[in-house]
């Protein structure tokens, strides 16, 4: 059944597939309250929401007795450090450059979890149940992946493989069904601590652990009102996520590329001169199915005004002048930073 499974969730476009229990992590309830204690998860209060099962997947469904771990490669083709040298346009991060990983990984997630139900059934069994899940959800998938031999969480805290490298989102299928496990993937980081010294905000207090406060993918997507005028310079051109800890990753020298080509290509590197004057219509038809149309028109204009101020271009004065008054607060105090940041 596992063979046979494993088998779909190729055909299905999945890269890899691993399985495990949802007791397996026991580790991780302690460490997410320590995170959770220290505050490093800022304004994102769901996290601090539904704790006893974020930090225990067995109870999030007792009847659930496997974990499959799936991973969709998004690996892109360019060197994504690039474009922090062009200070006039906005670089955003590799994962939102196409459509929503949350659509597109659900759609498959719910097609394998069909086809698992009725080979069950096929096989003779009844009653197996499934439940799908990607990223939303109450569940820690990086501990979990690791669990399962996907790979291994970095220093930067995600999930990395020698095979695949790190630019893999990751979705699991928890089910009722018992399926063998794999043996859990042991870290291969080494003495390397390339991910932690790159970092622009010093976001990693220690290897292995994330302050999101000073994370600029936190700043630039979850972070509601002004940034802190500190960290504001360190965000370079940066509107939407950040790769550096994961493009620096030397493993990712062997990372396969995925078949999805529907992850690139969408948005490439916008001139932050027009994405300053977009509205509210014209914001949602340009980011029409990509994940930046979550963060509203508001939040991407202040990040795009951080990164004009931090441009060094003074023809770019004129159009965050012309935000000056806006009627959001945190996008008209961007605005007169970014004018003042100009002048200096
Ligand atoms: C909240 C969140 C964020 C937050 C916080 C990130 C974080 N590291 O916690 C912010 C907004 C900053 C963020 C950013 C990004 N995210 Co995010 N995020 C999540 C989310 C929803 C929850 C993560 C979580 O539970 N964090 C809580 C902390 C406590 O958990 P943790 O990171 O696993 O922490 C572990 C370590 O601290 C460790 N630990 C502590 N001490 C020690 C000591 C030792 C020795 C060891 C080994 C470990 C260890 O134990 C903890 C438990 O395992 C997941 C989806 C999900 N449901 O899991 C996606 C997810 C992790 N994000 C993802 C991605 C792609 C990103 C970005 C790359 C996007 C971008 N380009 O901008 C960045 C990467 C930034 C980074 N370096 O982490 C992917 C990662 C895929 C992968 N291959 O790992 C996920 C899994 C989404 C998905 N479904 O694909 N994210
Ligand atoms: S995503 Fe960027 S800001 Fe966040 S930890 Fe990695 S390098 Fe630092
Ligand atoms: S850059 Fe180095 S330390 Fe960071 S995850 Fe990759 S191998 Fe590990």
């Amino acid at each position: 059944m596992k063979q046979a499974l494993a088998a779909e969730a190729e055909a299905v476009g999945f890269s890899r597939m691993r399985v495990t229990t949802p007791d397996s992590v026991p580790e991780i309830a302690e460490r997410l309250s320590a995170f959770l204690e220290a505050g490093r998860h800022g304004q994102m209060g769901w996290m601090a929401e539904r704790v006893h099962w974020r930090g225990d997947p067995s109870a999030l469904w007792p009847e659930a007795r496997s974990v499959i771990v799936l991973a969709e490669l998004y690996t892109p083709d360019h060197d994504p450090l690039e474009v922090l040298e062009s200070r006039d346009r906005a670089a955003i991060s590799v994962y939102a450059q196409g459509r929503d990983y949350h659509d597109l990984v659900k759609k498959r997630l719910k097609r394998l979890g069909r086809w698992l139900l009725e080979e069950t059934q096929r096989r003779g069994a009844e009653g197996e149940q499934i439940k799908v899940f990607v990223d939303t959800a109450p569940v820690m998938e990086k501990p979990l992946a690791q669990a399962a031999g996907m790979g291994w969480q970095g220093k930067h805290t995600n999930l990395l493989s020698r095979e695949l490298g790190s630019w893999f989102f990751l979705g699991s299928i928890f089910t009722t069904l018992a399926l063998p496990v794999d043996p859990p993937e042991k870290p291969h980081c080494g003495n390397c601590r390339a991910c932690l010294d790159i970092c622009p905000t010093g976001a990693f207090p220690a290897p292995f652990q994330l302050d999101a406060r000073r994370c600029i993918s936190y700043l630039t997507i979850e972070h509601k009102g002004p940034v802190d005028p500190e960290l504001r310079p360190l965000m370079g051109n940066r509107i939407y996520g950040c790769d550096d800890c994961l493009a620096v990753c030397p493993w990712n020298k062997f990372a396969r590329k995925g078949s999805e080509t529907r992850y690139h290509g969408l948005v490439g590197a916008p001139h932050l001169a027009d994405l300053a004057v977009l509205d509210d219509a014209g914001f949602r038809a340009r980011f029409s199915g990509s994940p930046i149309k979550r963060i509203g028109r508001d939040r991407l204009v202040r990040n795009v005004l951080y990164a004009i101020g931090n441009s060094g271009r003074a023809d770019l004065i004129p159009v965050a002048q012309g935000l000056a008054g806006d009627a959001d607060g945190a996008v008209a105090d961007a605005a007169r930073w970014a004018v003042m940041a100009l002048r200096r």
